[in-house]
C-alpha cells in the first residue's frame, strides 16, 4: 500500500498576525500573541498553522510587499521568536506553513532599489521593463487593484509592471539568476524546520513575453497559468520541495480545473494541491466584484461538485475553504449572521468538510465571526478598498451606495481583530488596534465559544475529527444530488462499501427532500447542527440551515 501524504487528512488554521493577538499593545498582533494561542489551535484540533506574511515589510499591502525576505518584520518580533513559535508548534505535534510571495517584491527591496537605479545594473533584469509605446503605457494590462498594471520610473524612462499595488513590482521569472535567488531563499526557511509554503499568486509568474495588449480584457489571459509556469514550477519542486517533505499550495488567481489537475498530480511534481476562487465569486454578477448581490446558490453547488469530481477524476487534489484573509466572512456571506447565526455556521462547515480535499480555517471562523458592517470609509485599511472606494466615486456613485458594497466585499470584513473575550476590544490589545473589531464581540467571542458545549467551535473540533477517523472522507468518491434544488445541496462520496450522505440546507425556512434510496438500512448519523435530526430518509424535512451527514457501512 502506498503511504499517504500527511497532509490529506490535516486540517489547515491560517493566523493573520496582525490581527490574531497583541502582547504588546501596540495594536497589532505579534508572534509572542500567536506563541500564547497555540494551546487554543490545538484545542481546535488543526494540524496545520498557514501564517500570511511576517517578513520585514512597508505594510502597504499587509506584509505581501516584501522588502526583506531574511527578516522578520518588527512590528511582529525578531527572528529569535519566530525561532521559538516553530518550535513550540512543533512540540506540540503541530507543523507550519510560511507564506511565499514571490510574483512581486516591494519597491523597498533592495533588488528593486538597484534595478530602478539604472539601466545596466544587474538586478535590472529581476524586474519587468518595458519601453513607453507610442509615448504612452506598455500595453493596457490593468493592475487588480485598479488603474494601469506600469508605473512609469522617470530616472530610467521605462515603465516596470505591477500586477497589484503600484509598490509591488512584478519579478521576472524569466531571468534564471533571479530563479536561483528565490529558491536560495526558500532553502533558508526550509532549513529552518519549516514545515511547507502558501504560495501567493504563484500561477500569475510566467508571462507571455510579447506583452501583447488585451483588446478583450485586463490582461490576465496573457499571464494566468502562463506559457512556462508549469515548468517553473516543477523545476522549484526539484530543487526545493522535493528536499524535504513538504505541503506546498498554491493560491491559483483565475485558474481553471485543467491547469489545477497539472499542478497537483503528484506524478508532475509540482504542488501538493492548489486553492480556486470560482465559487467565492457566485456573488460577482457578470464577473464583477464591486457591487452589492446575492450569491447564486445553483452556481456554488456546481462550481463546487465540478472541482470536486474534476481533481477526483484528474488525481488532484482540493484545498478546501470558505474564508481567508481576502475574502469577506462566510457566515454573513452565504449563511446568516442574525437569527441562525450558530445553525448556518455549522452548516457551512459541516457542507466544506465531508468534501474531498484538505479543509483550512481562518481564523475566527471557528467561532462564527461576522463582517463587521464599518460605516464609514475611514475604519476601511485594505489599499484595495481605498482604491475601489475612490473608483466608485468616479463613477458617480454615492457615498451610502459605495459604503454597502464595501460591506458587503472589502477585504477587511476578513481583517478585524480576533475576538477572545468581552472585555474592550475583543481582549485582542490593551492598546488601539489597527483596525476596529467588529462590535458583536460580546457574544461572539473565543471565551464563551469555550464554555458552551454546543458552539461553533466545538462543531469544526468534531469536524476535524471525523476526518481524522474515517477514510471515506479522505479517499471517496463525490456526486452531487439534487442539482437543481435551489434550497437544498446533498451529495453522496463512495468508497469500497462506505457511504456518506451530506445534506444542507442553506436557507432560514423549512425544506422538504426528495431522495430516493435503496439501501435497506437505516444511516447513522455521523454529525448534524440540531439535536434530534431524523434517521429516516423518506419524507426527509430540514429545519432552517440543517445539515446532517448520514453513514453506512
Ligand atoms: O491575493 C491574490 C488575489 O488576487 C486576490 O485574492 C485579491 O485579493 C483579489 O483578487 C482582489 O479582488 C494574494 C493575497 O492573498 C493578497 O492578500 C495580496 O494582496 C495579493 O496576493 C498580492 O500579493
Amino acid at each position: 500500500m502506498k503511504t499517504e501524504a500527511w497532509w490529506k487528512r490535516s486540517t489547515v488554521y491560517q493566523i493573520y498576525p496582525k490581527s490574531f493577538y497583541d502582547t504588546t499593545g501596540s495594536g497589532t498582533g505579534d508572534i509572542q500573541g500567536i506563541i500564547q494561542k497555540l494551546d487554543y489551535i490545538k484545542k481546535l484540533g488543526a494540524d496545520v498553522i498557514w501564517l500570511t506574511p511576517i517578513y520585514q515589510s512597508p505594510q502597504n499591502d499587509n506584509g505581501y510587499d516584501i522588502s526583506d525576505y531574511y527578516a522578520i518584520d518588527p512590528s511582529y518580533g525578531t527572528m529569535e521568536d519566530f525561532e521559538q513559535l516553530l518550535e513550540e508548534t512543533h512540540k506540540r505535534g503541530m507543523k507550519l506553513i510560511m507564506d511565499l510571495v514571490v510574483n512581486h517584491t516591494s519597491t523597498e527591496h533592495e533588488w528593486f532599489k538597484q534595478a530602478r537605479s539604472s539601466k545596466d545594473n544587474p538586478f535590472r533584469e529581476f524586474y519587468i521593463w518595458k519601453d513607453p509605446k507610442n509615448g504612452g503605457l506598455p500595453n493596457n494590462w490593468q493592475s487588480k487593484f485598479g488603474g494601469p498594471a506600469w508605473q512609469f520610473d522617470e530616472k530610467t524612462g521605462q515603465y516596470y509592471l505591477h500586477l497589484f499595488d503600484v509598490t509591488q513590482a512584478d519579478l521576472n521569472w524569466e531571468n534564471e539568476a533571479l530563479r536561483e535567488k528565490i529558491f536560495d531563499m526558500m532553502r533558508f526557511w526550509a532549513e529552518k524546520g519549516i514545515d511547507g509554503f502558501r504560495l501567493d499568486v504563484i500561477n500569475l509568474i510566467s508571462k507571455n513575453q510579447d506583452f501583447p495588449d488585451d483588446d478583450i480584457g485586463d490582461g490576465r489571459r496573457f499571464y494566468t497559468d502562463g506559457p512556462r509556469i508549469h515548468e517553473f514550477l516543477h523545476e522549484m519542486n526539484r530543487n526545493v520541495f522535493s528536499k524535504y517533505d513538504m505541503l506546498t499550495v498554491g493560491e491559483m488567481s483565475s485558474t481553471n480545473l485543467e491547469s489545477c489537475i497539472k499542478y497537483t498530480n503528484p506524478e508532475r511534481e509540482e504542488l501538493s494541491m492548489t486553492f480556486q476562487f470560482h465559487h467565492l465569486k457566485v456573488d460577482y454578477p457578470n464577473g464583477e466584484k464591486w457591487t452589492k448581490a446575492p450569491f447564486d446558490f445553483l452556481e456554488l453547488k456546481k462550481i463546487l461538485s465540478d472541482w470536486q469530481v474534476g481533481m477526483h477524476k484528474g488525481g488532484g487534489w482540493n484545498a478546501l475553504f470558505w474564508c481567508n484573509h481576502d475574502q469577506p466572512r462566510v457566515v454573513s456571506r452565504f449563511g446568516d449572521d442574525g437569527e441562525y447565526h450558530r445553525e448556518s455556521a455549522k452548516m457551512l462547515a459541516t457542507t466544506l468538510f465531508m468534501m474531498q480535499g484538505t479543509p483550512y480555517i481562518f481564523q475566527g471562523e471557528e467561532i462564527g465571526m461576522t463582517n463587521p458592517n464599518f460605516t464609514s470609509i475611514d475604519q476601511y485599511r485594505d489599499v484595495e478598498s481605498l482604491n475601489a472606494y475612490k473608483i466608485l466615486q468616479e463613477e458617480g456613485k454615492n457615498e451610502e451606495e459605495i459604503i454597502s458594497i464595501l460591506q458587503q466585499k472589502s477585504r477587511d470584513n476578513g481583517r478585524t481583530p480576533m475576538q477572545w473575550t468581552k472585555e474592550r476590544h475583543a481582549g485582542f490589545t490593551k492598546g488601539t488596534p489597527w483596525i476596529g473589531v467588529a462590535d458583536n464581540y460580546s457574544e461572539i467571542n473565543v471565551e464563551n465559544a469555550l464554555e458552551d458545549s454546543n458552539s461553533i467551535f466545538y462543531h469544526y473540533q468534531k469536524l476535524i475529527q471525523l476526518r481524522k477517523q474515517y477514510d471515506i472522507i479522505t479517499y471517496g468518491d463525490y456526486k452531487l444530488l439534487l442539482d437543481a434544488d435551489p434550497q437544498i445541496f446533498a451529495y453522496t462520496r463512495n468508497w469500497e462499501n462506505e457511504k456518506l450522505l451530506v445534506i444542507s440546507n442553506f436557507y432560514g425556512k423549512d425544506a422538504v427532500v426528495n431522495l430516493q434510496f435503496e439501501e435497506e438500512k437505516e444511516p447513522e448519523i455521523l454529525l448534524s447542527n440540531y439535536e434530534d435530526s431524523p434517521r429516516k430518509l423518506d419524507q426527509l424535512q430540514l429545519r432552517p440551515y440543517e445539515s446532517i451527514v448520514y453513514y453506512w457501512k
